[in-house]
C-alpha cells in the first residue's frame, strides 16, 4: 500500500492521479499547511512540503516529478509515460523536467511571494515578475504543443496532467485560456477523464 502525504489545491493533484491512473493500491494523509499530520511528515518531507510518498517497501520520497516517474515505471500497463526507448521518452523527460524544475519554482513564487524577498516590501515586485516569467514558461510550452496533440509522444501521458495542474494554479486562468489555445486544448481533452474530473472535485483547479 502507497501512502501519499496531500492536500487539495497542492501539487498533490498530478500524483494522485498517477496512482488513480496506475490502480495502484493507496491511502491519502490530508496535510494542513503548516501542520505536521504525525510524526512521520515532519521526517521525510523536511520542507514540511506536499505531496510525500511513502512506498509499500516502507522507502519514502518527496518530489512530484520523481514519483511520477517512479508510479509510471512501477505500473507499465497504465501507460503513464513513454518507455525508455519509445519514439516520445525524450520529450517526456525534458518536459517534465522544464515542468517540474522551471514552472512549479516560478508558480511558488507567485503564491509564496514574500518567501523570495528580504525586503519586507518586496512581496508585490516578486509576485510581477514571477507572473511575467510563468508566462514566459508557459508560452515555451505553448509552442511546443504547435502541431502535436500532447507534450510526449502519440498518447496523453503524466507529463500532460502535471501541465493541466500548472495551467490552472496560473493567477489568471482566462488570461491564460486566451493566451495558449494548445495548453488549452490539452486541458479540455484531459478534464473529461474520469480520474481527473474526479480528483478535481477535491482540488477545485477549475
Ligand atoms: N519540488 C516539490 C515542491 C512541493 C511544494 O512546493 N509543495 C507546496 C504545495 S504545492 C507546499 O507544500 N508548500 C508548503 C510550504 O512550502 O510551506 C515537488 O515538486 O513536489
Amino acid at each position: 500500500m502507497y501512502k501519499l502525504y496531500t492536500r487539495a489545491g497542492s501539487g498533490g493533484f498530478v500524483v494522485e492521479a498517477a496512482l488513480e491512473m496506475a490502480g495502484a493500491p493507496f491511502e491519502r494523509v490530508n496535510v494542513i499547511k503548516g501542520i505536521n499530520p504525525d510524526e512521520q511528515f515532519g521526517k521525510i518531507s523536511p520542507l514540511g512540503q506536499v505531496p510525500a510518498l511513502v512506498l509499500p517497501e516502507g522507502q519514502s520520497m518527496t518530489e512530484s516529478a520523481a514519483m511520477c516517474q517512479l508510479i509510471a515505471e512501477r505500473f507499465p500497463n497504465a501507460k503513464l509515460a513513454p518507455p525508455p526507448g519509445a519514439a516520445g521518452r525524450a520529450d517526456f523527460l525534458r518536459w517534465m523536467t522544464f515542468l517540474t524544475s522551471v514552472m512549479y519554482p516560478v508558480i511558488l513564487r507567485i503564491y509564496y511571494a514574500p518567501r523570495y524577498s528580504a525586503d519586507p516590501n518586496g512581496a508585490d515586485g516578486v509576485k510581477t515578475a514571477a507572473i511575467a516569467e510563468a508566462d514566459r514558461g508557459f508560452g515555451v510550452v505553448e509552442a511546443a504543443l504547435e502541431g502535436r496533440q500532447w507534450l510526449a509522444g502519440e498518447r496523453m501521458s503524466i507529463v500532460d496532467v502535471y501541465l493541466l495542474m500548472l495551467a490552472y494554479w496560473h493567477p489568471e486562468p482566462g488570461k491564460a485560456a486566451a493566451a495558449w489555445p494548445n495548453i488549452q486544448r490539452v486541458c479540455k481533452m484531459l478534464r473529461d477523464v474520469p480520474v481527473i474530473k474526479d480528483l478535481n472535485i477535491r482540488h477545485e483547479l477549475w
